[in-house]
């Protein structure tokens, strides 16, 4: 097993859900963590939690990931102990609306493009290099099962966690021959804030698409993550597609009720 101890994981998105639990989950590992997410509060709070929980240290890195400017500016300023970053935990990201493509929204597709792809690519283009230079790192890209299988009403949200994979893998190549490894984790159904963002607030709408399974939990997940994460360096572990026992594709969730 690779010991994250001491090692820098800068998890996008580590305000909520997934990324949150990978934050909780690192800091077990005793990894020293650079936490984003536009909501600093929420990221002071998962601080003061961490410290005292596990007694880690966190560096706060409250951006949008889709303004390039701030990010790369940010990155670049970061102090030499947190500057060299091992893990890249490329997770910040939403979907907006369920609507027909035809009738779909384009400020919401433009939202989620900007997020899902241009995001990560920001970030990535930031940080490989340092990771190739010093011969070292991981990056952690989170898909989704909607870039295996598009579902009706999807196309946008769908098309972006594509892109992911596309890029998890282009990435892949281009770092073949390098020690740098690319991970891409592709969850189904998990229970967070996401049909929440999805549905602006709609709280029943959110609860429903979780109503009658047992859904992932963001631990779930991050266990998953950490793995990757933890495997020894000759190991890269690709690509993963996590779904809930209850599901078997984007489209397939059996229902109790
Ligand atoms: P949450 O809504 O709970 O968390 C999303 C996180 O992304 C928040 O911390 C949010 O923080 C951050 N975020 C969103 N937009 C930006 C931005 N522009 N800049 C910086 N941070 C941003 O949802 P999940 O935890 O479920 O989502 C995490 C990832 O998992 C997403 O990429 C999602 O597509 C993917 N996923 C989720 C699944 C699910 O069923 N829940 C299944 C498959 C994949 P803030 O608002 O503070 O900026
Ligand atoms: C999130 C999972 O199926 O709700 O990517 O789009 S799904």
């Amino acid at each position: 097993m690779n010991s994250l101890e001491d090692k820098i994981v800068l998890i996008t998105g580590a305000s909520s859900g997934l990324g949150a639990a990978c934050a909780r989950i690192f800091a077990q590992g005793k990894a020293k963590l650079i936490l984003n997410a536009r909501r600093q509060d929420r990221l002071e709070e998962l601080a003061q939690e961490l410290k005292t929980e596990y007694g880690s240290e966190c560096y706060l890195l409250s951006f949008d990931v889709r303004d390039r400017a701030t990010l790369e500016q940010s990155l670049s300023s970061l102090p030499s102990p947190w500057s060299n970053i091992d893990v890249l935990i490329n997770n910040a990201g939403l979907s907006r609306g369920l609507n027909p493509l035809q009738e779909g929204s384009i400020e919401d597709w433009e939202e989620m493009i900007d997020t899902n792809i241009k995001g990560l690519l920001y970030m990535t283009r930031k940080i490989a290099p340092n990771m190739v230079e010093r011969g070292s790192g991981h990056i952690i890209n989170i898909g989704s099962i909607a870039g295996h299988q598009t579902y009706p009403k999807g196309n946008v949200y769908c098309a972006t966690k594509a892109a992911v994979r596309t890029l998890s893998e282009g990435l892949k190549q281009d770092l073949l021959g390098t020690p740098v490894r690319v991970s891409c984790v592709d969850p189904g159904l998990v229970e967070t804030e996401f049909s929440l963002v999805r549905f602006r607030g709609e709280q029943e709408k959110a609860e429903k698409t979780y109503q009658g399974l047992t859904p992932l939990s963001p631990e779930d997940i991050a266990d998953v993550v950490y793995f990757c994460a933890t495997r020894p360096p000759h190991v890269n572990v690709s690509e993963m597609l996590v779904m809930p026992t209850d599901q078997s594709g984007s489209t397939m969730v059996h229902r109790r009720t």
